[in-house]
């Protein structure tokens, strides 16, 4: 399969628009890089090629004061993928099905007999609008056309859904108009770059056209029709920018400029344009990101409907999801795939209407409101904010437990359980720089409990030095060490083919690299150590030390032996069919530490008796207290 990549790379156009896509599937490698193992520039070279540089330039205007007030959009992912579902006469292709026709290397006139049984009579839109406005969205981005070059809108290009389909309505009008009705933002997803209707380099009778001929022919002339036809639009989304000059994608953001001048544009239109960020998909920051910026992430499995998945994120994984994002500093877009008949899939639905349920009670702890001053997760869950008030969502509910905050500077005025019995919840600040909030003896209130916290100012939080709860496990995340010799890097990988894994790590060890964070217990103890890592074959049988000081004096030691958790790097995933590095990371007791008096310490990680093969990639350390 690589060397079938490799070798298509060499003199034609249409060709590299494919590889380079296919190429940033494969672990985030182009084909051609494929083989330059752990080169960090390579890995991110070919993930702007599917998801763009994500360091736009954004603007700070009305247009993001709209974006970060409304937080939690819907995506849907329709077309004719959701007709064939994932299957091509009898192969099954797992993964995201919106490939499909990538996949099975299916020649142009094959796919189009797709649009001949493309007729989803159940299709109401007004009903979708209903749903989404109900589940707590504020805004819906579908897909007017996918990398197979399908419009689901009426288009002047012949393979659209009005003009090659039994259906013969425009979906994508019908629902702009029931959006507006119903209050929601409404934008179009759009692919500007793959179009495998136009180029692909497994049809022997597709003429061969090179990209800039498709951009001036098909790609302008459709972003215009969407522009100009279908009302006021809140935005354009762009996907997979690929080897999109800078004037192609500066001429579609001043297309989308001119017609709608409020639309907001995400970075996928690539060369760093753009007025938001769109991170890696399924990935959500574990620490706070700085600007305007969203995580996106699907239901299942898949973006398209898959007729095989039903693997649904349930109502308590969604809603922390979306609060960690909240509380992260972005906005949370969830997909679904409709089916091909044109509904949506019941259970999907029923977990959202459940998060809808708790956002109509709880929703001012996410719409507008600010990240946490703690910068990520807290053992006991995640901290959202609004001028004076603390917004305490408790993941990890205890009847009479207790919650505690370090580095808290401002005085707390109140505690009270967000609920209808609105009960005053006692608390304790003390001279250490602890809060600790107890919580009522009552059963777990609703999906997500929160706890409303009334400040004499804004919060002012040391957030450099974590705190040790003696009650519940801490995590220290590796982006929050300081590192010499060592660095902060990140894992991707897909799972199945397009199904992306992101993990933040500490990686690239060298003999004498450290690790260091600084803790403070709440109290004198023991406790136990698990770390989070991946290591490939190569880096078995690792030696680490953990070191705990206090004041400068060691105090204890730690041996930590970390066993391989996964095969060889190069080793083949059969679920991509794609060389990709196979992580598995695995959360292993390792160790255990004293802790003997409450005051501050630095743990430092470092490597003993010489780094294998740059060592195992660490995710975090856990904390997890004995006593
Ligand atoms: O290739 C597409 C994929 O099919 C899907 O549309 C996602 C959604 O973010 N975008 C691309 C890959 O990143």
């Amino acid at each position: 399969m690589m060397k079938w990549l490799t070798c298509r790379l060499v003199g034609c156009l249409a060709v590299i628009a494919v590889v380079l896509a296919a190429g940033a599937l494969l672990g985030g490698r182009p084909a051609a890089m494929a083989q330059e193992r752990g080169s960090a520039s390579a890995e991110s070279e070919s993930m702007d090629e599917l998801w763009g540089d994500q360091g736009v330039e954004l603007t700070e205007d009305n247009r993001s004061e709209w974006f970060r007030a409304n937080k939690y959009g819907l995506f849907l992912h329709w077309g004719l993928f959701s007709q064939a579902a994932g299957k091509w006469e009898d192969t099954t292709y797992y993964g995201i099905t919106e490939w499909l026709m990538w996949r099975g290397r299916i020649p142009v006139a094959d796919y189009e007999t797709l649009a001949g049984q493309f007729n989803p009579e159940a299709f109401d839109a007004r009903a979708w609008a209903r749903f989404a406005k109900q589940a707590g969205f504020r805004y819906i981005v579908i897909t007017a056309k996918h990398h197979d070059g399908f419009a689901m809108f009426d288009s002047v290009h012949p393979f659209n859904v009005v003009d090659a389909t039994p259906f013969g309505r425009d979906p994508m009008r019908e629902l702009a108009d029931a959006c507006r009705d119903e209050g929601l933002g409404f934008g179009f997803y759009y692919s500007q770059y793959q179009d495998w209707h136009e180029i692909n380099d497994w049809d022997g009778d597709l003429p061969r056209r090179d990209f800039a001929a498709v951009f001036e022919e098909k790609i302008v002339p459709q972003v215009e029709e969407l522009c100009t036809g279908y009302g006021p639009l809140s935005f354009v989304w762009f996907d997979t920018p690929g080897a999109m000059t800078r004037e192609q994608s500066m001429r579609l953001v001043d297309l989308v400029r001119e017609h709608q001048p409020q639309a907001l544009i995400n970075s996928r239109v690539g060369n760093g344009v753009g007025d938001y960020s769109t991170y890696g998909d399924h990935e959500i920051p574990p620490r706070n990101v700085e600007g305007v910026w969203e995580a996106i992430d699907t239901s299942n499995n898949s973006w398209g409907f898959a007729w095989y998945d039903d693997i649904w994120k349930d109502s308590e994984t969604i809603a922390h999801n979306l609060i960690s994002v909240v509380a992260r500093g972005g906005n949370y877009m969830l997909n679904i795939g409709p089916k091909p008949d044109g509904t949506l899939p019941a259970d999907n639905v029923a977990f959202l209407e459940q998060v809808g349920q708790w956002l109509a009670l709880h929703g001012e702890t996410i719409y507008g409101a600010g990240p946490s001053p703690w910068g990520q997760r807290l053992p006991f869950g995640e901290v959202t904010t609004r001028g004076q008030t603390l917004y305490l969502h408790v993941f990890d509910w205890t009847p009479g437990g207790k919650l505690r905050l370090y580095g808290l500077d401002t005085e707390v005025r109140q505690a009270v359980l967000r609920d209808e019995t609105q009960t005053a919840l006692a608390f304790e600040q003390d001279d250490a720089g602890w809060l600790t909030v107890t919580l009522p003896m009552a059963a777990q209130p609703g999906l997500v409990p929160v706890v409303e916290l009334t400040l004499a100012g804004e919060p002012e939080v040391d957030s450099r030095v974590v705190g040790l709860d003696h009650e519940h496990p801490t995590t220290l995340l590796s982006h929050h060490a300081e590192v010499a010799g060592c660095r902060h890097g990140k894992a991707s990988w897909m799972e199945t083919f397009g199904e992306w894994k992101h993990v933040i790590t500490l990686d690239g060890w060298q003999d004498g690299g450290t690790a260091r964070w600084p803790v403070i217990p709440h109290a004198a103890g023991r406790w136990a150590v698990e770390i989070e890592y991946n290591a490939f074959d190569e880096a078995d049988a690792s030696d680490f030390a953990l070191t705990v000081e206090q004041h400068g004096q060691t105090t204890d030691t730690a041996n930590i032996h970390l066993l391989a958790t996964t095969g060889p790097r190069g080793h083949m995933a059969p679920s991509t069919h794609f060389n990709t590095p196979r992580y598995r990371f695995m959360n292993r007791r390792v160790a255990v530490i004293h802790l003997e008096t409450p005051g501050p310490y630095t743990l430092t990680l470092q490597p003993r008796n010489g780094v294998k093969a740059s060592g195992p990639e660490i995710h975090a350390i856990r904390l997890v207290p004995l006593d």
